[in-house]
Formats: C-alpha cells, structure tokens, sequence
C-alpha cells in the first residue's frame, strides 16, 4: 500500500491553493453577505482547466484522475464553497456524465464547450416532491416521434441561472416507474423554458440556486442521453461520483476551519498564555485533525476506488457521509475557538459553518448515504 501522492498530484494541488488565495480569498465575505456569483474567478478556474479535471484532453478537459480532482477541490473548498459547488456540479455531474453516458454528437456539441468552462452547465433531479425519493419524478418528458415535450418543474438547482446546459431527468413512461425515466440536454432559452427567482440561502451564498419551470419544451430526440429509460441509472451512476466531489468540499470546508483556528489558537493569548497552550483548546485541535485526516482518507480511497474500475457506490457515501459530519464538527469548534471574533463575519469561520451544512444535505442527505452504505452491508 502506497499512501505517497505524485508529483503531478503534489503540483496540481499546490496550483489549486495558490489559486484559491491569489484569486478567491479577495472578495469573499462580500459575494456571502450579497450572494455575488464568482463569474470571473470561474472563469479563470476554466482557463486553468478546473472546470473539466477529468474529461478526456479530445473534448477539452484535463485528462487527470479523480484523485487530482479530490485535492483540488479541497483546496478551493478551504477558501471559498461557493465556487467548489459550481465546480463540482460542471466536473462530476455534468461533464462527467456527458463523457460516460453521452453520444459522440453530445460530446462535440455540449462537452467541448463545458470542460472548458467556456460554458458551465446544471444538473436537474430534484423536485418539490421529489428530492430523497429520486424515482417519483413528477415532470414529463412526453415523446412526440422526433422530440420530447417537457413540462414541470424542479428544485433547488445549482447554477439554475449561469448555467447554459442542463441535464433534466424527467419522466416517459409514469406506468415502468423508475425504468420510464429519461435524462435529457436542456438548453437556456429553449421556449417554454423559465428560470426562477433566486432562492436566499444560509451558506453557498455565491452559488446561484434556482428553481425551474418547464412549459411545453420542445426537446430533440438526439438530446437524449443513452436509451429510452436510461434515465434513472444515468442520475444514480453520475450522483455516485458527484458525491465524492462533495465529500471533497466538506473535507475543504472542515479542513480551511481547522487552518484557520490553529492559527488564531497560536496568537490569541488569555490567562497568560497563547490559548492553544490550554488543555479545552488543544483537545479540540487533535480530535478536529484526527476527523480531517480520517475524512481525507475515506475521499482518497473512493477517489482510488473510481479510478481503479472498482465499484465506488459505497466508498463515495461513506467519504460524504463522514466528511459532512467532520465539516459540520469541525466549524463549529472552529467558531468556539474563535470566541467572539468566530462569530463576525471577517474571521471567515462563521462562513465556513453556515457552508457546511448543506454537503449534509444535497447530492444525496445522510440519511440517504446510510441506506446505500446499510444496503450494501446487509446485501454481505
Ligand atoms: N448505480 C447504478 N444503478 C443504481 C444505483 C447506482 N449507484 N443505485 C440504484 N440504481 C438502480 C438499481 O439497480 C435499480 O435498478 P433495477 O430496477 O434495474 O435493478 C434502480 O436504480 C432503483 O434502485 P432502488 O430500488 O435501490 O431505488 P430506491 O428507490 O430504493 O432508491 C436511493 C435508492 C435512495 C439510493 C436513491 O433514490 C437515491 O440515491 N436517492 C437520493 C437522490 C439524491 O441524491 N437526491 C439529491 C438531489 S440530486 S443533486
């Protein structure tokens, strides 16, 4: 067993953290407090081949493992949430998806354009019914011979107003439930196709969430994604290696609360010392560092796990499972360490907690990543 990463992995994610000082730190507590979407900064995460870590080098993207994209999104998950979900969403749900599942006319079309960040695109599965209980999809894909008319509406999308491509799953055949399901390429102003207000958020502030409204869309028959009902397994297969994106925000989140709490713990004196020199300070400071490094390693290994051929349902649910929690934990002792300074916003951990707690909630809540971990050990 080799723990060592190479030196290309070393070198990507030094990259990713002098890009997240240099380029996100700047501006943050500002695009939290008035929910300003990072255009530029995303941009540029483009331009360094961020936005397509591991699509294929002939459709635009970096060619690089699921392990480099792990470190990178700790890294920016350290500084700044916001603009790792939208990287998250174009890397592992949307790109990732289009690679595997996609047409080669899909890939040249819509790919291309997405792994460079030229565009960033969305991804649509949940719905005001149907967020944990994926297969109750209440919008209608209606086939009409040689396209699909679209109707309904879904929920609390990432990138619901920046984004340019839309992956919508949506359902055929009500009658073979989950197997009636389709997965198909929306794109922005198709007629018939509404965005949203904004929704107002506790954390992610500069991430931009949606809902959707879809009114007779008219959709070709090619933007379909593999075959007719493809369209459940499309959404399980491509959230599996979403949620090891996510886990790998959480890691970030907890990791960036930690780095900052250490410090402030080494200048911060009270009673005579620098408080990290107190027992209730340095305790908290090891079990927050054991979490992490845990949590590190359970993102790694499923990482590994994808990029290995091996099966990462439940390697990616444990990582989400448990880096949420550590991200949750970790901030929390992050503001405490902090005192009062931990409770205004220019210390940046009370953004970090309020980030936190949505990795507990989307791309699969944990409860959700305990039935898929339950199920497989009871399957044993
Ligand atoms: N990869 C491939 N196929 C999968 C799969 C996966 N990871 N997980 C499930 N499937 C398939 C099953 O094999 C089954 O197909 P068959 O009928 O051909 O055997 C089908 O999908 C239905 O699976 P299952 O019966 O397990 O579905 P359930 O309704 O019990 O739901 C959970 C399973 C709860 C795991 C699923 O609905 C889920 O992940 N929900 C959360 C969705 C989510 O993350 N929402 C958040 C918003 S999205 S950003």
């Amino acid at each position: 067993m080799d723990f060592k990463l190479t030196e290309e992995h070393l070198m990507i994610q030094q990259a990713a953290r002098d890009f997240a000082q240099a380029e996100l730190l700047q501006g943050v507590i500002e695009r939290d407090e008035k929910q300003i979407f990072p255009a530029e900064q995303i941009k540029k995460m483009g331009e360094l081949g961020f936005m397509g870590m591991m699509v294929d080098p002939k459709y635009g993207g970096s060619g690089l493992d699921t392990v480099s994209y792990v470190l990178a999104m700790e890294e920016i998950s350290k500084i700044d949430a916001s603009a790792s979900v939208v990287m998250s969403v174009n890397n592992s749900l949307v790109c990732w998806g289009l690679q595997a599942f996609g047409s080669e006319e899909q890939k040249q079309k819509y790919l291309t354009r997405l792994a460079t960040g030229e565009i960033i695109g969305a991804f649509c599965l949940s719905e005001p019914e149907a967020g944990s209980d994926a297969t109750s999809q209440k919008t209608s894909a209606i086939d009409m011979g040689d396209h699909y008319l679209v109707n309904g509406t879904k929920n609390w999308i990432t990138n619901g107003s920046t984004a340019d491509v839309y992956l919508v799953i949506a359902q055929t055949h009500a009658d073979k439930k989950h197997k009636g399901i389709n997965a198909l390429i929306l794109e922005k102003g198709m007629p018939g196709f509404e965005i949203g207000p904004k929704e107002q958020k506790l954390g992610i502030r500069g991430s931009d969430t949606h809902s959707l409204m879809f009114n007779d869309v008219k959709v070709p028959k090619e933007n379909r994604i593999g075959e007719d009902g493809f369209g459940f397994k499309f959404a399980m297969k491509t959230l599996a290696g979403g949620r090891i994106g996510i886990a790998s925000q959480a890691l970030g989140i907890a990791a960036g609360a930690y780095e900052l709490a250490l410090k402030y713990s080494k200048e911060r004196k009270a009673f005579g010392t620098e408080i990290c020199n107190h027992q209730a300070i340095a305790f908290k400071l090891a079990d927050m560092h054991v979490a992490i490094e845990a949590a590190r390693h359970l993102c790694l290994k499923a990482a590994w796990d994808k990029d290995n051929g091996n099966n990462y349902d439940i390697s990616g649910a444990m990582a989400k499972l448990f880096a949420s929690q550590t991200a949750m934990d970790t901030t929390i002792e992050a503001v405490q360490i902090h005192g009062g300074n931990g409770y205004v916003k220019e210390y940046h951990v009370e953004r970090l907690m309020r980030d936190a707690k949505i990795t507990q909630i989307y791309e699969g809540t944990s409860e959700i990543q305990k039935i898929v971990i339950s199920r497989a050990i009871i399957a044993q």
